[in-house]
């Protein structure tokens, strides 16, 4: 067992340990309402289908309190203890986090930019008996995602920083519109501001043929009549296509950080975050951002 102290710069000093075994799946799922490893359960498959209405209707879907009190507490402590560890980034970024093209028309969404302050756990420093690495790591849940999208098969985004990252908010920190580099992410939210920090999303905004691009100007420029908010909750669990809708989380008001574990999910298994998407978000691009650079899901922009 390893000890570890950490300050929370914004509270207090805590103390505390990092598990020594790995957590099961009945330490992290409340399975007793949400039977999700009985394939044969009506109630699996009530829940499975009531996502799947969710996910055609509104493009997300929530289930609530499903991951225990106890693991959300488990990953808030590992944050905690990641803290001097957290790749903070203060950046401009277009929905598409590519660089700056002049070549294109002004009114491009490709040139808008937004400033972006927040932090990242990256994937790769997570403790070896990490909650959120059991939760990415088990069947399952891949196995239920997979369901409730309605999509098979799919697999474990094959990016070593962007998989399954904490993301991490502090006052004042906002997250601009974009498109993620994944086609779909579990968010569970695992410490709630006391305000702001909303999650904001524009359904299927654009699909791997059409970009849409007309219809995302007029979000950039406000209008927002077809923008969803989602109210987290930390235990809950979403499933969104961050590819295809466009989001963004509003600024975080007040001392308490907002932290949302994030694991990610692909239709194929070898593409990761074009270099600079893994540089703007995650601090570095690896050899791998590289040598897999050609290797696109669809022809999106980014
Ligand atoms: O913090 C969130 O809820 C989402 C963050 C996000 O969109 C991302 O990391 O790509
Ligand atoms: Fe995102």
């Amino acid at each position: 067992m390893t000890e570890a102290v950490s300050i929370n710069e914004q509270n207090a000093v805590e103390l505390t340990v990092a598990p020594s075994v790995m957590p099961e799946l009945e330490d992290l799922v409340d399975l007793e309402t949400y039977p999700i490893h009985d394939l044969e359960s009506p109630k699996r498959q009530a829940l499975v289908d009531q996502c799947r209405k969710e996910l055609d209707a509104v493009g997300c879907c929530r289930i609530p309190d499903i991951i225990k009190p106890e693991s959300i507490e488990r990953m808030r402590q590992e944050v905690e203890r990641q803290r001097d560890e957290i790749y903070w980034s203060e950046d401009s970024h277009n929905p598409y986090m590519t660089k700056e093209d002049t070549s294109l028309p002004e009114d491009h969404p490709a040139r808008f930019f937004e400033k972006r302050s927040s932090g990242f756990v990256n994937s790769d420093i997570l403790e070896q008996y990490s909650d959120l690495r059991a939760i990415y790591d088990n069947d399952v849940i891949l196995q239920f995602v997979s369901d409730c999208l309605g999509i098979a098969p799919i697999y474990r985004w094959a990016d070593p920083l962007g998989s399954n990252p904490y993301s991490i908010m502090d006052e004042g920190d906002y997250f601009p519109w974009h498109f993620d580099g994944n086609e779909f992410t579990v968010s569970i939210l695992v410490q709630e501001p006391e305000k702001g920090g909303e999650f904001q999303y524009y359904p299927d905004l654009r699909t791997p043929e059409n970009e849409n691009l007309d219809e995302v100007a007029r979000v950039l420029n406000g209008d927002y009549s077809k923008v969803h908010s989602l109210a987290l909750r930390p235990g809950d669990m979403q499933i969104f296509k961050g590819r295809f809708s466009m989001h963004r989380v509003t600024p975080v008001e007040g001392k308490t950080s907002r932290y949302i574990a994030l694991p990610t999910y692909m239709r194929e298994p070898d593409s990761v975050n074009r270099p600079e998407r893994a540089k703007q978000f995650y601090g570095r691009a690896l050899p791998i951002h590289y040598e897999r650079e050609a290797n696109r899901p669809d022809d999106l922009i980014d």
